[in-house]
């Protein structure tokens, strides 16, 4: 590798904050934090830190779309938060917090709406597969999911958005949304692009390469969670499901290696080409205990910092609060200017 010019070193260290692009992004407190979730977005927003001025948000109230108890949301916010501390975020470089600690998020959602239509949001896929067969009977707050969505970025003036691939729809939706906020009532909110990478982007599941991971699947053996022990994460890549005949290729017709091909090349930071050459003409089994030891080697030490954070809880509330005293700067002022745009309040 080449090294840095210096200058280049020194200007960085010097961009101001307000200077550099903004990042917002947010994920669920919905418990089972997995593999997934942390090769297609949270290894991205670590990775780029250094770049951007960060807003990553424990969006709480997105994780009511489902049914879920009190305690379950308590304790899942505190260890998603430590979960994020221990994958690298860290509060000196991103501002970290809870979605329902700025009202300003469920605010701008509401007012939004008014701007969205509702054949927008049928059309949503993720609304049409977690809905199922169920629309009758599934929340408001599902069907309204993607404005929330919407209002959390652009509260912010997000420039870039990192995220999997199953949210590039939602993306597109909040594009809309902020361009017809903006014709309609005068250049308001930025408009921002999605950060969706090439490799990762779209995890499989373990027992159906046709299905993305998913921390809602009934089936453990389909993720491997970041709770997971080593044992369990050989146990479940011995049994992930392969492909018809014995190469190891990343080849359209064969997801199931591509997937495991991908995962494996994204823990060890090796290229698939060169993994493919390697494995070549070796059997799965090998290959699949191969993969097993650099995904254990990958999650290993985050599972030691994650103890380290779940033993001092109180600090990570501490990050929490500083971190939303820090949104609500940014987002109390932009509210304000969007409700005088609308003509909303009394005025005084
Ligand atoms: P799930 O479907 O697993 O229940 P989710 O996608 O509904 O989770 P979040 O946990 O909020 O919701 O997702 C956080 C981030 O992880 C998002 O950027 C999402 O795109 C990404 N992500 C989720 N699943 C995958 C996957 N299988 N591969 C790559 N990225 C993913
Ligand atoms: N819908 C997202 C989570 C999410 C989000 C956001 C992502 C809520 N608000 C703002 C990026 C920006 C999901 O991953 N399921």
């Amino acid at each position: 590798m080449v090294a840095e010019p210096i200058s280049t070193t020194k200007e960085r260290q010097g961009t101001a904050r307000s200077a550099r692009q903004r990042v917002f992004s947010g994920i669920q407190p919905s418990g089972n934090f997995h593999l997934g979730n942390y090769l297609g977005a949270i290894r991205n927003w670590v990775r780029q830190q250094d770049e951007y001025d960060n807003f990553f948000c424990i969006v709480d109230l997105h994780a009511l779309s489902l049914p879920i108890t009190a305690e379950a949301m308590r304790s899942n916010i505190l260890n998603l938060a430590s979960v994020l501390l221990a994958s690298g975020l860290t509060p000196e470089k991103s501002v970290i917090f809870v979605q329902s600690d700025v009202h300003e998020h469920a605010e701008l959602c509401w007012l939004l709406n008014s701007v969205t239509q509702f054949g927008e949001l049928r059309r949503m896929t993720q609304f049409k597969d977690k809905a199922g067969n169920n629309v009758e009977g599934i929340s408001a707050a599902l069907f309204d999911y993607p404005v929330l969505m919407a209002a959390d970025i652009i509260l912010y003036d997000a420039n870039l958005v990192p995220v999997g691939e199953d949210q590039k729809q939602h993306l597109e939706l909040t594009r809309d949304v902020a361009t017809r906020f903006n014709q309609r009532y005068g250049e308001t909110f930025v408009i921002p692009e999605p950060d969706i990478k090439e490799t990762g982007a779209r995890i499989m599941s373990l027992d159906d390469p046709t299905k993305k991971m998913s921390k809602s699947s009934a089936n453990p053996a389909s993720y491997i969670a970041l709770s997971d022990t080593p044992d369990v994460i050989r146990k479940k890549i011995k049994r992930a499901v392969t492909d018809s005949g014995t190469e190891i290729r990343a080849t359209p017709d064969k997801p199931a290696l591509t997937n495991l091909l991908t995962i494996f090349s994204l823990v060890a930071d090796e290229q698939i080409q060169v993994l493919e050459e390697r494995y070549d003409g070796k059997g799965y089994g090998q290959f699949k205990s191969d993969l097993a030891e650099a995904t254990v080697q990958a999650i290993q030490p985050i599972q030691e910092r994650l103890a380290e954070f779940e033993a001092h809880p109180n600090e990570v509330r501490a990050i929490l609060a500083r971190g939303a005293a820090q949104a609500r700067a940014v987002a109390a002022p932009k509210m304000a200017k969007v409700k005088s745009r609308m003509g909303l309040g009394s005025g005084a």
